[in-house]
């Protein structure tokens, strides 16, 4: 026997809102700024390959070149009050969210001026300052923290909006499901952001899903969702500030699937056959990195030699931030049970 939902139990109508591709009047100024973040963040990841074969950065390191414009996209959409998890491969955002290239670099490092003291690394920055929770290992661990985020502000009636960042492997999880179930039931305010690159460490998504478009997965729970060409950022952004607009006001949860690619391999301990090198290139030639840099340069926004001062400003960034983790402080041993579990003295707490 059916029952028909009534009630506050009843799941509101989605609200499809206007299509995410309207065009917004986007400066050409803001087009400059957003190259320049994919570039601080391409670079950034380039030195730290170089870091990783001089076993200054150790553990797991997981490179997004090729995905800038998802990171970049989707970070420009928020506003300073509202929050991020993520999963692990999280350089970019946390970079495009604000938070410093220095303790970025010395976490990445191991270094106690690391945003998480040196005791996350790579796949774990954190920084309460702008509320950026995370950074984590667990494939789709981290959706429910979204939903308790966002359903902290539903309760306490804050109008901010919790981005939720994640691979197209989370879509294979349980807590995907129940993440997205939960939060579509209660109307909470989760922008949720698949960045799908097609694999999961070796498995090519079609090995995987009896359904490879994503979208789908999350209509079936009733979310407005959006497919969007991850590899253009100007189509990130815009679409994801729309989503997230609607998310503010009360439209619900919304879900975003970012077509991407990842051009180098899962991680540095992968030796990367699982695909032919033809379809790297052929994903190479969508950069979003030259292809913008072309459109700038083509209507004049970017001015001759400004891709060079744009370059040299960036890689004496990098080489201050690789400069101040090389000077940092590496965690007592007497240290090793500090945190591990919380007593009367909280002061002993990390401050972000
Ligand atoms: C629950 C869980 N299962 C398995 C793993 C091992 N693992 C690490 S990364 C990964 C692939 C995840 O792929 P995806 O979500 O598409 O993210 P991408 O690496 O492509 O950015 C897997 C299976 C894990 N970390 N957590
Ligand atoms: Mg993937």
């Amino acid at each position: 026997m059916t029952e028909t939902q009534t009630g506050e139990n009843s799941v509101p109508a989605p609200a499809q809102p206007t299509s995410p591709y309207g065009v917004r009047d986007q400066t050409q100024e803001h087009r400059v700024h957003l190259l320049r973040e994919m570039l601080r963040v391409r670079r950034f990841e380039e030195r730290c390959v170089e870091l990783y074969s001089d076993t200054r950065i150790r553990g797991f390191l997981h490179l997004a070149i090729g995905e800038e414009a998802c990171a970049v996209g989707t970070m420009e959409a928020l506003t300073p009050d509202d929050a991020v998890v993520t999963t692990y491969r999280e350089h970019g955002h946390a970079l495009a969210r604000g938070i410093s290239m220095r303790s970025v670099m010395a976490e990445l490092e191991g270094k106690l001026e690391g945003c998480s003291r040196g005791r996350g690394g790579s796949m774990h920055l954190f920084d309460a300052t702008t509320r950026f929770y995370g950074g984590s290992a667990i494939v789709g661990g981290h959706l429910p923290l979204a939903v308790g985020l966002a359903l902290a502000d539903h309760m306490t009636r804050h109008h901010r909006v919790t981005a939720c960042i994640f691979g197209d492997g989370a879509v294979e999880e349980g807590e995907f499901h129940e993440s997205l179930n939960l939060a579509a039931l209660w109307h909470l305010p989760v922008l949720f952001c698949c960045e799908n690159n097609l694999y999961a460490m070796g498995t090519a998504i079609g090995r995987s899903e009896s359904e490879t478009d994503l979208s789908l997965k999350a209509a079936a729970y009733r979310l407005p969702s959006w497919e969007v060409d991850g590899m253009d950022v100007l189509a990130v952004e815009e679409a994801a500030r729309e989503a997230a607009e609607s998310v503010r006001e009360g439209g619900g949860p919304h879900f975003l699937e970012l077509r991407t690619y990842r051009f180098r391999a899962h991680s540095m301990y992968d030796p990367d056959r699982y695909r032919e090198k033809s379809e790297i290139e052929r994903w190479k030639e969508r950069d979003p990195i030259p292809g913008l840099v072309e459109q700038l340069t083509s209507t004049g926004a970017l001015g001759e030699g400004e891709l060079d001062r744009m370059e040299a400003d960036i890689a004496t960034e990098v080489d201050d931030a690789v400069a101040f983790a090389d000077a940092g402080t590496l965690e007592d041993v007497s240290d090793l049970e500090r945190f591990v579990t919380s007593g009367p003295d909280d002061s002993t707490r990390a401050s972000s």
